[in-house]
């Protein structure tokens, strides 16, 4: 869309206290981009939505995830930082995505069946659609890459798909955007089941570690991880616990896999528990004291809110002005 750089997009929802799993999945790689990309960087409560949210809850979270967008290091002068419902283009980008998905791609997708699996009493059309309303968050702004957990890959996937799809019958449309996954913190594995990816809307508080928990919390929930039989700290296919901590404690201290073996050689789960717990925390500490200066201004805020949403309004704009000519709806506006 810019002459000059290539964009980047991505998107966290306002679900819940957010995890070290998305800072280290996600929103830890986002500053990376902001010299040399346009970056869209968006609080994605429409998507919440697709699961019961109390409204209190909501709007404060959307707040706060605005806020550790900008304390993990995202400057709102060099990125547009807003959040979905301020601009309406992506519902209505979105509705209009839904008529060039299939019923049988959105059936395949792993995230409507875990969650429609969590949620049997709720299982809405919009948690079903969700993915073409990502879909819609992505192409509005012709983005190119968009940095996210590997869990996301399959909606990447699908948003080609459509991207593809579309272009090939109304002609170059939009960009088709390629994600971009971190490799060693693609998937952070739940402390309480090894198997399960760690998620910020988990009811078991022991499965998570948060952003903003306090030292002794993040201390305590590592030491309570569960991990392998055996001792030995090693990362492995056959040890699931203790090869996430590994990668957990790799990706807090820049130390590679042979390295953190190395150091724990001959030492036990408890020593390097509390290792990691230590470490995540330092590494938490300067987010955290950054969060805390944030929430305390909600009209500074409120004022990255609204610049932001009136500059993704105006690109989105271009893009949606460009769909409806190529589809066919009648423009007034010229
Ligand atoms: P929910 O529990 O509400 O589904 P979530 O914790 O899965 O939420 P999202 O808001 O859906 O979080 O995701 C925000 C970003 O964080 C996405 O890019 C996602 O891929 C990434 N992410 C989420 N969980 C993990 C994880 N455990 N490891 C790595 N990346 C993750
Ligand atoms: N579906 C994502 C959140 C999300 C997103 C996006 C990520 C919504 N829109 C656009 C990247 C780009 C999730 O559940 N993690």
């Amino acid at each position: 869309m810019y002459k000059d750089k290539k964009v980047v997009f991505s998107g966290v929802q306002p679900s819940g206290v957010l995890t070290i799993g998305n800072y280290l999945g996600a929103i830890r790689s986002f500053a990376d981009f902001s010299e040399t990309y346009h970056c869209y960087y968006c609080v994605v409560d429409e998507h919440a939505i697709t699961v019961r949210q109390v409204p209190a809850d909501l709007r404060r979270r959307t707040y706060e995830t605005l806020a550790l967008y900008i304390a993990c290091g995202l400057d709102p002068e060099k990125n547009t930082l807003f959040v979905q419902s301020h601009v309406s283009a992506h519902a209505e980008l979105g509705w209009i995505l839904d008529c060039y998905t299939m019923f049988g791609e959105l059936s395949r997708m792993t995230q409507f069946k875990d969650k429609s699996a969590k949620n049997a009493d709720n299982i809405n059309a919009g948690l079903f659609t969700y993915p073409t309303l990502m879909a819609a968050d992505i192409l509005l702004y012709q983005s190119e890459l968009v940095p996210v957990g590997v869990d996301q890959k399959q909606h990447l996937e699908l948003t080609r798909d459509i991207a593809l799809r579309f272009n090939q019958i109304y002609g170059d449309t939009f960009v088709v955007p390629d994600a971009y996954i971190p490799k060693e913190t693609a998937k952070i594995m739940s402390l309480a089941d090894p198997e399960k990816k760690m998620s910020k809307s988990d009811e078991n508080e022991n499965a998570t570690v948060r952003i903003l928990d306090p030292k002794d919390v993040i201390i305590r929930k590592f030491k309570r991880a569960v991990t392998d039989s055996g001792s030995e700290v090693r990362y492995a296919e056959d040890k699931p616990g203790v090869s996430n901590l590994i990668s957990i404690y790799s990706a807090f201290t820049g130390k590679t896999v042979g390295e953190v073996e190395r150091e724990f050689a001959g030492k036990g789960y408890g020593d390097f528990k509390l290792a990691v717990g230590e470490a995540c925390a330092d590494a938490l500490a300067p987010v955290q004291a950054e969060f805390a200066r944030l929430t305390a201004d909600k009209a500074y805020l409120e004022d990255v809110m609204r610049k932001g949403s009136e500059a993704a309004a105006h690109d989105a704009a271009r893009t949606m002005s460009k769909v409806r000519r190529k589809f066919g709806f009648t423009d007034l506006r010229r």
